[in-house]
């Protein structure tokens, strides 16, 4: 027909480089402080206090629990420093890191 078309014939594919995440998972111990947990969780990874409780009390409960999820680099600063910071007050406390 006589009507012009102005849809352009190649689409631009917009390609968005979302990185891959990572689950920072908390491991419960039987010596590390219960508040210990709760404020390293708070500290660290920005938790409010009914968040880092039910986080702290599932890892208590069941032996492990995600704490939250961000690009590699970012959790495995975040795991290396709440290891350290339970490291200086001797608590065994432990956290990994692994793919979502
Ligand atoms: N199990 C620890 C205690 O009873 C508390 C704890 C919870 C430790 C979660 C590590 C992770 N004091």
């Amino acid at each position: 027909m006589s009507e012009i078309d102005f849809k352009p014939k190649l689409k631009q594919k917009t390609k968005v480089q979302r990185p891959k995440l990572y689950k920072v998972m908390l491991l419960n111990d039987d010596y590390t402080p219960r508040e210990f947990v709760v404020l390293i969780l708070k500290a660290e990874f920005r938790l409010d206090e009914s968040q880092a409780e039910v986080v702290m009390m599932t890892a208590h409960q069941k032996g492990i629990c995600v704490v939250s999820v961000y690009p590699r680099d970012v959790a495995e600063t975040k795991a290396t420093r709440a290891i350290d910071a339970a490291v200086q007050l001797g608590y065994p406390l432990q956290f990994t890191v692994e793919p979502e």
